[in-house]
């Protein structure tokens, strides 16, 4: 028997912070009734609310420089399934788990979709992995995968994402994502429109065997690990190709993976407009990819993406439908922790956006109030939201302190002494 949180132990925990949130949450309640906001439906709105969590963010990840292993990690998948499913059970807020293929293979995937069902998990998007060389793999991805210069390399590539989209079918996923690292270290090393050219072709291919329910979301990168051209470099290839492949593309967009104070929430906005906006990578940073936590660096960015995404869900813009995910690198934290509280401040942005006056804020816009547009976003930015989050984990049975309860579970040491360290992991994330 392996060990696990219990729903007592969580109402236990909850007993002791039970009528103090209801003190705040009837405080806030009354404080948004004056702004003509009803509670209520915004707590139904946060318990609606969901995001999926990758597996790979449950081990411990690590730089180019080392790794530090964490006591307890999960070995293979279905100790991640485990770590997934405490992360949903105490925040309530992640429903969906989002695999790596090769990280994530197994031989047997009912019995997997099984062990995530029976922690109320199902699977997200499948990520496609051609950016580091699998076990006895022929031919290397050194010099690149869907856009290599040798179509054999191309095909090998084009064949692992099909896998990926049957591994899918057998997970329950309806969707590819399709991140690769293929680029140049030099001027001179590649031809900047051929390579492209490939992608096409490959994606094309690709594309061409997607099942009829199935989306291919494409994730662009400004740099890294090719640090002098990425062939997806920016919104502006991705949106190119998604357009060139059809309805099925759409634009995946990984907070981290622009150049600094980037206008994220523009490309947001410009995404929804043309019905190609996949869905997000959500993580946090200050200089690059650096996968940090989301909202820990800066909330003010996640809360305007949501401001747009919120206003695009409120007026029912046609084909929004966007995927959530979280892709992110615990170094030196407890990923359990660090996604959980991920999570936490993800739900924070979209209920602060969905607090946004947007009706006042129409009028001071067309009435070029600057600052009065300007105060009714920053009035819902400000809005501590704290009790509705907990009120909303309460309500399914989640813990009011998440981090708290799982700190109080002993669920780490528990893991430590049943999953001995390995020795072969490797980084947790590139
Ligand atoms: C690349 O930096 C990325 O954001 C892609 O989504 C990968 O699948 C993920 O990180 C894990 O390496
Ligand atoms: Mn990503």
């Amino acid at each position: 028997m392996t060990f696990s949180i219990s729903a007592e132990f969580i109402a236990e925990q909850n007993s002791k912070k039970e009528s103090h949130l209801a003190e705040d949450h009837a405080a806030l309640g009354r404080q948004l009734a004056r702004r003509g906001v009803d509670i209520e439906a915004v707590t139904e709105r946060a318990m609606d609310y969901a995001v999926a969590v990758p597996t790979w963010g449950v081990g411990t990840g690590g730089t180019r420089f080392a790794r530090f292993p964490g006591p307890g990690e999960p070995r293979h998948v279905f100790d991640k399934i485990e770590d997934c499913g405490v992360i949903h059970q105490l925040t309530r807020t992640t429903p969906t788990v989002s695999p790596h293929i090769p990280w994530d293979k197994v031989s047997d995937y009912s019995a997997l979709r099984q062990k995530a069902a029976s922690h109320d998990l199902s699977f997200d998007a499948v990520n496609s992995n051609t950016f580091q060389d699998a076990k006895d793999q022929i031919r290397s991805y050194k010099f690149g995968s869907l856009t290599h210069a040798d179509v054999g390399t191309r095909a090998q590539a084009i064949e692992h994402n099909l896998e990926c989209i049957e591994i899918g079918r057998k997970l329950g996923s309806s969707a590819l994502t399709v991140w690769i690292a293929d680029g140049s270290n030099f001027p001179g090393q590649s031809n900047l429109n051929a390579a492209f050219d490939r992608y096409m072709d490959s994606l094309k291919a690709i594309y061409d065997e997607l099942p009829k329910d199935w989306f291919v979301f494409l994730e662009h990168k400004l740099y890294e690990p090719a640090f002098y051209s990425t062939v997806i470099s920016d919104w502006g290839s991705s949106f190119m190709a998604a357009s060139e492949l059809g309805p099925k593309a759409k634009c995946l967009v990984d907070l981290g993976h622009h150049a600094p104070n980037t206008n994220i929430e523009q490309i947001v906005a410009r995404l929804i407009r043309a019905e190609k906006l996949a869905g997000f990578h959500f993580n946090d940073s200050k200089y690059g990819d650096d996968d940090l936590d989301s909202g820990s660096v800066d909330p003010f960015r996640l809360f305007l993406v949501f401001n747009e995404l919120v206003d695009a869900e409120l007026r029912k813009a046609s084909g929004f439908n966007p995927a959530y995910m979280i892709d992110q690198s615990h170094n030196v934290t407890d990923p359990i922790e660090s996604l959980m509280q991920s999570a936490s401040e993800i739900l924070r942005a979209y209920v602060q956006a969905s607090l946004v006056d947007r009706h006042a804020l129409a009028l001071a816009q067309a009435e070029s109030d600057v600052l009065g547009g300007h105060l009714l976003v920053k009035q819902a930015f400000i809005t501590d939201v704290s009790p509705i989050l907990a009120e909303a984990r309460r309500r399914k049975a989640g813990a009011i302190d998440p981090i708290g309860v799982y700190r109080a579970s002993g669920y780490r040491n528990q893991k430590a002494q049943e999953r001995p360290a390995s020795t072969t992991a490797s980084a947790g994330i590139v």
